[in-house]
């Protein structure tokens, strides 16, 4: 099976994006053939810092490469350098219905978030989306819960092209974490952890220890004192609790009893304790990645070539197909 998934090199890479995306990921080569993509062109939808790209788009590899994939079992590449995304978006536009743009989630957060900068980008970002897995031929697209409701609408234009012009893609499938498919801000506990959001609402994949202890102990959490997962009423402890179990591969259940009655102060700093362990190898092997950038190009070269192959032999498909 094939395996395609990307993260826009926008922000800090945070724990949410961890747990949602690439620990499946981490998983998921062991078996399969993955692709992982720098996407680039998504994050030109918002307003960059033009001289910070490539020195965000090296900071993502090497995030990538330090929290687990392996550029020797998996191709890691930036999606601009494969012109087929591109080209493959446009030709599916013209059989992507404008309404369904206009309602997906994402769409409407972004233009409330840049109502300054409400770009046509921004309104076809799912079709780019739709092109970077069906030029793959992807069976499966490991995100969270955020990106589901983009990965149907590909299914959608899949379906459609093939219905118009003859079976062409495969239809992709989202593989969400049964645990940890949304993890909460943690200063604004209702919404999903950003990475462009204000850095005391995530904890970084590579922030330092005393960050990590500093934002865990100002968690939003409730008034109450019992350590208890209850979602609608307790969102801030209940998010926490989340992540204390995907970290520490114990379930919620044992994790409310082992600190009962003991407060949210004393389960918030054995918390921070668990994250400052568990993060220590992937900080420890972006400081060695950051010294090698002769490496990290020649994996970003490799992954080009081997994408390349792939993606071209899809558009000739597809352009036979359309009567190109
Ligand atoms: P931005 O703030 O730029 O919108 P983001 O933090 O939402 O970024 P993305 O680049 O959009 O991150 O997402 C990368 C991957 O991480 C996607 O698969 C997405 O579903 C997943 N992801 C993002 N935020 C979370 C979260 N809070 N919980 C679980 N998964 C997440
Ligand atoms: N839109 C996604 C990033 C993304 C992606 C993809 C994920 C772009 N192309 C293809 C999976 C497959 C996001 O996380 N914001």
């Amino acid at each position: 099976m094939r395996v395609f998934s990307g993260i826009q090199p926008t922000g800090e890479t945070h724990i949410g994006n961890y747990l949602g995306a690439i620990k499946q990921w981490v998983k998921l080569q062991e078996k399969h053939e993955c692709i992982f993509c720098i996407v680039d062109l998504h994050s030109l939808t918002v307003p960059y810092p033009v001289g910070e790209l490539q020195k965000r788009i090296k900071e993502k590899t090497i995030a990538y490469i330090a929290a687990g994939v392996d550029p020797k079992k998996s191709i890691i590449f930036v999606q601009s350098q494969v012109k087929e995304h591109t080209e493959l978006t446009w030709l599916l536009s013209t059989v992507t219905p404008l309404g369904d743009l206009q309602r997906m989630t994402q769409y409407k957060e972004k233009a409330e978030k840049y109502k300054k900068n409400i770009n046509a980008g921004l309104l076809n970002y799912p079709i780019l989306m739709a092109a970077d897995i069906l030029l793959y031929q992807t069976d499966i697209v490991p995100v969270g819960k955020d990106q589901a409701q983009h990965v149907e609408l590909t299914r959608e234009i899949a379906r459609r092209f093939n219905k118009k012009f003859g079976e062409t893609f495969k239809i992709p499938k989202a593989l969400l974490p049964k645990a940890g498919a949304k993890i909460m801000s943690l200063v604004k506990p209702n919404k999903k952890m950003s990475k462009t959001d204000n850095p005391q609402s995530y904890i970084g994949l590579f922030d330092a220890p005393e960050a990590i202890k500093r934002k865990i102990m100002a968690a939003q959490t409730d008034s109450e004192k019992e350590i208890k997962y209850d979602i609608s009423q307790k969102p801030g402890i209940s998010n926490l609790l989340t992540i204390y179990s995907l970290f520490s591969d114990i379930s919620v259940k044992k994790i409310e009893k082992q600190f009962k009655d003991k407060g949210y102060q004393f389960f918030k700093e054995k918390l921070a304790q668990l994250l400052i362990e568990k993060l220590e190898p992937f900080r420890r092997k972006k400081k060695e990645l950051e010294l090698r950038s002769g490496y990290l190009e020649k994996i970003l070269t490799e992954g080009r070539k081997r994408a390349q192959i792939i993606a071209q032999e899809t558009m000739k498909k597809v352009k036979q197909k359309m009567g190109l």
